[in-house]
C-alpha cells in the first residue's frame, strides 16, 4: 500500500529554463536581502531566489523579493523623457538632450531670477548610494540650493536626530546577531514580521535556538504583538511617559547600571531629576499601560544580562519622535546595553537605502556624516571637490516637510522629485495638490511614468531601476551590500548617475568638476573621503562587497572584514567621548480623538505592497493579496455605528475624506482605525501630520477622524476601485 505523499501529486517546481543567476540586493526594505536573479537564454529574468550564503537572508526572500524580477517587465515604466511647457497641457516625448537642456535652463533662469535657493530639490531612500553621492556633489557644489531634502524625513529623520543627540552622531550601533545574544527584546511601533520579515525570520530563528521575552509596544495587536510574550497597548503618541517610566522605576530600585553611567554618560544629574517625575501610576494614567506592568517590564529588562531595543515608524513618526528615540537610548545607556553583543538601541530603517542617503547623500550636511556648520568638514569636501568652501551654506536648510509650505508662500519656485511620490505619501495630500500647482517649474525623475507626481510636473525623466544599474545599498544594521546590473534599463530609461552626471555638464561649475561615469569610479572617492571616519569604507571594493554577500562599515583599509557593532569601547562621538542622558519632559501636543472626531487614524504597512504602490500594484503575484484600500476597524465600535464587516464607511477629519473598505477586526481597540498608506487618495487625504520639533518628521499615526456608513455603498465602490488603479 502507498501512503501519504506517494499518494498525491509530486509537487513539481515549474523549470523556469534559467542559464544564468546574476547576483544583487533587494531594493524594497531595509533587511538588505541578497537576491539572485535568473535570466533565460533569451536574457529574459524569469526568477529569484535568495543567496544561500548570504549573511542576512541565508537564502530566504520575503514575497516581494520572490517576485522582485517581475518587476523588469512590469506595467506603465517610463521609457523616454517627457515635456510639456505649461502643466496643463499634454506632454510629448523628447530626445534627453532636450529634456536635460531644458531643465538645466530652468534651473539657472529661476535661480537668477528668485535666488539660490528657490529651487528646491527632494529625493529618497532608493537610489544607490553612488548616486546619492553623486546628486549631493551636483546640489551642493554645482546647483547650490540649500533647500535640499529626501524622503527620509518621512521616515527615518526621527531616529537620526535621536541618535545624533544622545551618541553625537547617527550611526545605529547593532546588528542582527544581536538577536542570537540578547536576553531581552523590546520593540516600539514596529510590525517586523509584515514589514521586515527576514529580520524577523532572524529573530525567530534565535527564539529557537533559545528562549528570551519579546515585548511588543504598539496600539494594535500585530502579528508581532501576537508572537510576544507581552504586548503593551501603549496609548497613541505616548510612548516617551513609558520609557521615562522604566527609566524610573530601573533608578528607583538601583537596577542602573551605576559602572556604565559614570564612565560613559552625561547628564545623569538632568535626567534622574526628570525621570523622578514618572512614577508608574502618573504615567500609567498617560500611557494606559498600568503600574505593575510598567514595573514588571522594568525590572526583566534591567535584569537581563544583555538587553536590546528595537524600533520603527510607531516612534519615528510622533510628535516626539525624536525624544521617542532618544529615551530609548536613555534606556540601553542606563542599563548598560550600547555595543555589546545582544545590548543595543538598534533603529530598523525603512527604505533600502535610506542608510545610503543619511551616510552620502549631502542632504542635511556633507558626505560621509559631515556637517555644513563645521568649517573643517566644508574645507576638507570643498578641496576633494574642486569647489570653494564659502559655496557651501553654513547650515542645512528646509526639510522636505518644511519646503512644501515655503512653496506655498511663493519662497521656493521650482521643484525636482528624485525617486519620491509626495501625492500619496506627504500628510494632507490635498493641500499638497494645490502646493504643487504654484510651482513655476517641476522635474520628476522616477522610473514610472505613471507615478501620481507626473500630472504636475512640466519635465519627466525615467530613470532605470535598482537592477538595471550597478552599486551599494546600507541596510539597517549598516551593512553595504551590492546591486550588480541583471539587465539593461527599460527603454530609454538611464540610470539616475547617468542622470546626475548628465546635468551637471549643463553648468558651468559643474565642467570644472571631476564626476566619475561609473558607480565603481565615484565609490573610490567615497571610499578616500571616509577613510578614518565612523563609517569607513576604506577597505571596501564592490568586489568584495560582493564576495562577502555585504560587509559592515566601518571597515578600514587592509581589514579582512567589517565591524558587527559600534561603541564597544563605550567612547561616543560628542568631544568629551560621553554618550549624553537627556531629560526628555512629555509635552501633550497630538490631535486627539475628542467628541466631534472620535476615533484615532493609525496608517502603515501590508507586507505584499511597498508604499504608494507604483512598484507592487503591477506585480500580479504581490497584488492580488491585497488589491484593494481598506481600513481595520473594531466590531463593538463598528455595530454602534451601524457599520457592518466589507461595506463601505466614510471617514472626515479637519482636513478632508476618503471612502474605505471596512474590515472589521479586534486588531484595533475600541477608539481607533488603522488604514494601510498605500493607496492614493486614501489616508493621506485625512492626516494632518503635524511635526517633531528636531527632525520635522509628520505624526503621520496619530490624528482625529469620525466615520459613518457610505450613503451611496456602489459609489464608493467605485471610488474604492479608482484609488487601486493606475
Ligand atoms: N511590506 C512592506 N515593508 C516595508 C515597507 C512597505 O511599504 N511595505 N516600507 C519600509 C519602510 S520605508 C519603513 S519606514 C518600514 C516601516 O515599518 P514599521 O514601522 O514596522 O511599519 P508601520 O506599519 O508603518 O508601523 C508600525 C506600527 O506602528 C504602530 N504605532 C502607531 N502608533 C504608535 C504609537 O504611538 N506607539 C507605538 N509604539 N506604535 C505605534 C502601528 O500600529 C504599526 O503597527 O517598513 C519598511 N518595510
Ligand atoms: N499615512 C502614512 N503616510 C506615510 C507613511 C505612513 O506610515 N503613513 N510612511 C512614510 C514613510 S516611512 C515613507 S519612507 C514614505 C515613502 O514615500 P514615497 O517616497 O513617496 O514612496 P514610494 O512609493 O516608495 O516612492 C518612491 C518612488 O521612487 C520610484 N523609484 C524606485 N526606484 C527608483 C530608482 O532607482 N530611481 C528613480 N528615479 N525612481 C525610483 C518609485 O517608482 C516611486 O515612485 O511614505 C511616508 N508616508
Ligand atoms: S525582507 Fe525586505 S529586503 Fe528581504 S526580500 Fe523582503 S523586501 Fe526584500
Ligand atoms: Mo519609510
Amino acid at each position: 500500500m502507498l501512503f501519504g505523499r506517494r499518494l498525491k501529486n509530486p509537487i513539481k517546481i515549474a523549470d523556469k529554463g534559467v542559464v544564468d543567476w546574476k547576483y544583487t540586493t533587494c531594493g524594497y526594505c531595509s533587511t538588505g536581502c541578497s537576491i539572485e536573479v535568473g535570466l533565460n537564454a533569451e536574457g529574459k529574468a524569469v526568477s529569484a531566489r535568495g543567496v544561500g550564503d548570504a549573511p542576512v537572508n541565508q537564502g530566504k526572500l520575503c514575497i516581494k523579493g520572490i517576485f522582485e524580477h517581475e518587476l523588469f517587465n512590469s506595467a506603465n515604466r517610463g521609457k523616454t523623457p517627457l515635456f510639456r511647457e505649461k502643466a496643463i497641457d499634454p506632454y510629448v516625448e523628447v530626445p534627453w538632450d532636450a529634456a536635460l537642456d531644458h531643465t538645466a535652463a530652468e534651473f539657472r533662469r529661476i535661480q537668477e531670477k528668485y535666488g539660490r535657493d528657490s529651487i528646491a530639490i527632494v529625493s529618497t531612500g532608493q537610489i544607490l548610494t553612488e548616486e546619492f553621492y553623486t546628486l549631493g556633489k551636483l546640489t551642493r557644489g554645482v546647483i547650490g540650493t540649500n533647500n535640499y531634502d529626501g524622503n527620509t524625513t518621512l521616515c527615518m529623520a526621527s531616529a537620526v536626530s535621536g541618535y545624533k543627540r544622545s551618541f553625537g552622531s547617527d550611526g545605529p550601533p547593532g546588528c542582527y546577531d544581536d538577536f542570537e545574544h540578547t536576553e531581552c527584546l523590546m520593540a516600539f511601533g514596529s510590525n517586523l514580521p509584515e514589514q521586515h520579515p527576514i529580520i524577523y525570520w532572524r529573530l525567530k530563528m534565535a527564539l529557537e535556538k533559545r528562549k528570551f521575552p519579546v515585548i511588543v509596544v504598539d496600539p494594535r495587536v500585530t502579528m508581532f504583538a501576537q508572537m510576544a510574550d507581552i504586548h503593551l497597548p501603549v496609548t497613541p503618541g505616548t510612548d516617551l511617559v513609558l520609557l521615562n517610566s522604566l527609566a524610573h522605576v530601573i533608578l528607583k530600585e538601583g537596577l542602573a547600571d551605576r559602572a556604565y553611567i559614570d564612565a560613559h554618560t552625561s547628564g545623569y544629574d538632568d535626567f534622574a531629576a526628570l525621570v523622578a517625575q514618572y512614577d508608574p501610576i502618573t504615567a500609567a494614567a498617560i500611557c494606559g499601560i498600568d503600574e505593575d506592568t510598567i514595573r514588571h517590564v522594568a525590572r526583566l529588562y534591567a535584569k537581563a544580562g544583555a538587553a536590546m531595543s528595537i524600533w520603527t515608524m510607531g516612534i519615528n513618526q510622533s510628535t516626539h519622535g525624536s525624544d521617542g528615540v532618544a529615551a530609548i537610548n536613555n534606556l540601553n545607556l542606563i542599563t548598560g546595553n550600547i555595543g555589546k553583543p545582544g545590548g543595543t538601541s538598534l533603529s530598523i530603517t525603512g527604505q533600502c537605502n535610506a542608510m545610503g542617503t543619511r551616510e552620502w547623500s549631502s542632504c542635511s550636511g556633507l558626505p560621509g556624516y559631515r556637517a555644513l556648520e563645521k568649517e573643517k568638514d566644508r574645507e576638507t569636501v570643498g578641496k576633494f571637490w574642486g569647489v570653494d568652501p564659502e559655496f557651501f551654506p553654513k547650515q542645512r536648510g528646509l526639510f522636505m516637510t518644511d519646503i512644501f509650505p515655503a512653496i506655498e508662500t511663493g519662497q521656493i519656485k521650482a521643484l525636482w522629485l528624485v525617486a519620491t511620490n509626495p501625492m500619496t505619501s506627504m500628510p494632507n495630500t490635498p493641500r499638497i495638490r494645490k502646493t504643487l500647482q504654484k510651482l513655476e517649474f517641476m522635474v520628476v525623475q522616477d522610473a514610472y511614468s505613471d507615478v501620481e507626481t507626473t500630472q504636475y510636473a512640466h519635465v519627466y525623466l525615467p530613470a532605470a531601476l535598482w537592477g538595471e544599474k550597478e552599486g551599494c545599498f546600507t541596510n539597517t544594521e549598516r551593512r553595504v551590500n551590492l546591486v550588480r546590473k541583471v539587465m539593461e534599463p527599460h527603454g530609454n530609461a538611464k540610470p539616475d548617475l547617468w542622470i546626475f552626471n548628465e546635468l551637471a555638464k549643463r553648468f558651468e561649475q559643474g565642467r570644472k568638476m571631476r564626476f566619475p561615469e561609473t558607480s565603481a569610479g565615484v565609490f573610490d572617492e567615497m571610499r578616500e573621503l571616509s577613510r578614518g571616519r565612523m563609517l569607513d569604507y576604506s577597505g571596501m571594493s564592490h568586489d568584495k562587497i560582493e564576495a562577502q554577500r555585504g560587509i559592515q562599515w566601518p571597515c578600514t583599509d587592509g581589514a579582512e572584514t567589517g565591524s558587527q557593532r559600534l561603541y564597544t569601547d563605550g567612547v561616543f562621538q560628542y568631544p568629551d567621548g560621553k554618550a549624553k542622558l537627556l531629560a526628555l519632559p512629555f509635552i501633550d501636543n497630538n490631535e486627539r480623538p475628542d467628541q466631534n472626531f472620535p476615533f484615532w487614524l493609525n496608517s502603515g504597512r501590508v507586507v505584499e505592497h511597498f508604499h504608494t504602490r507604483t512598484r507592487t500594484g503591477k506585480i500580479g503575484n504581490v497584488n492580488k493579496f491585497s488589491p484593494t484600500p481598506y481600513m481595520e476597524m473594531n466590531p463593538d465600535s463598528a455595530r454602534e455605528l451601524g457599520i457592518g464587516h466589507m461595506t463601505y464607511a466614510r471617514l472626515v477629519s479637519r482636513r478632508g475624506f476618503a471612502v474605505v473598505l471596512v474590515q472589521l477586526t479586534h486588531r484595533v481597540p475600541h477608539n481607533m482605525v488603522f488604514i494601510p498608506f498605500h493607496f492614493h487618495e486614501c489616508v493621506n487625504r485625512l492626516t494632518l501630520g503635524l511635526l517633531d520639533p528636531y527632525s520635522r518628521q509628520p505624526a503621520y499615526k496619530q490624528c482625529a477622524v469620525k466615520i459613518e456608513p457610505a450613503a451611496d455603498q456602489l459609489a464608493a465602490a467605485a471610488a474604492n476601485v479608482a484609488a487601486r488603479s493606475f
